[in-house]
């Protein structure tokens, strides 16, 4: 798995050229979608990561085997960030998820212990509305320490995902890359007349 750094864009502007199949991680600020990125790639340093929230600022592209792009984006929720940039951010993202030919699959990412929240909601519901496909991811499952915490909570998940089953993930175990990477593979294998080459 050889993944690059291709851009940090700020404006629509500073997307890169439409053409490869994308995959976006959105989610909440600091809920862990930069640390997702990084261990779907075997790469730890690739896309920043912070304990403190508000990491992500600008939408940040990566070029995967040369074969699809993973774009992180800043998460949303993060009261600290002043009105102005606020608005700033929303337009950002929703420029790139409205208007993103190449965007071909989004994962919701959410934490284990908080639950769907208002925010993740109305991300859902644009997402649905737009007929843009997602999966659910549930990360940050290593804080929930029982066996039946742990089923309560995806169950829980479950009800809010429209259909989808939530795919529990830890950045700390690695648990759920092979179950992630398969619905990335989906989209690959579409784009490939034969799969096997990839
Ligand atoms: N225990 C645990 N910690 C995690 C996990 N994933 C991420 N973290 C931690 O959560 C914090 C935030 O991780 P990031 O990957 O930077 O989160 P983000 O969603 O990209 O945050 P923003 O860029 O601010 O939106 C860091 O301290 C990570 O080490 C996980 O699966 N388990
Ligand atoms: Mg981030």
């Amino acid at each position: 798995m050889q993944a690059e750094f291709i851009i940090s864009a700020a404006w629509p502007e500073q997307f890169p050229a439409e053409g490869l199949p994308e995959v976006a991680f959105l989610g909440r600020s600091n809920v862990g979608k930069s640390s997702l990125l990084n261990n779907l790639v075997s790469q730890k340093g690739l896309a920043y990561t912070s304990a403190r929230p508000g990491c992500t600022q600008t939408i940040n592209f990566y070029k995967v085997d040369g074969k699809l792009h993973f774009v992180d984006l800043p998460g949303y929720g993060y009261a600290k960030v002043p009105k102005g940039f606020k608005d700033a951010w929303r337009v950002l993202i929703d420029s790139y998820l409205s208007q993103r030919n190449s965007l071909e699959l989004c994962f919701i990412v959410i934490d284990a212990r908080r639950g769907w929240m208002e925010m993740d909601l109305e991300l859902r519901d644009w997402l649905e509305f737009r007929g843009r496909p997602y999966e659910v991811v549930v990360t940050k499952i290593d804080k929930l320490k029982s066996q039946s915490e742990r089923h309560r909570g995806l169950a829980a998940f479950r009800e809010q995902s429209n259909g989808r089953m939530p795919m529990p993930f830890s950045a700390l175990t690695g648990q759920g890359v092979r179950e992630i990477w398969q619905s990335i593979q989906k989209i690959r294998d579409r784009q490939s007349p034969n799969p096997q080459q990839m």
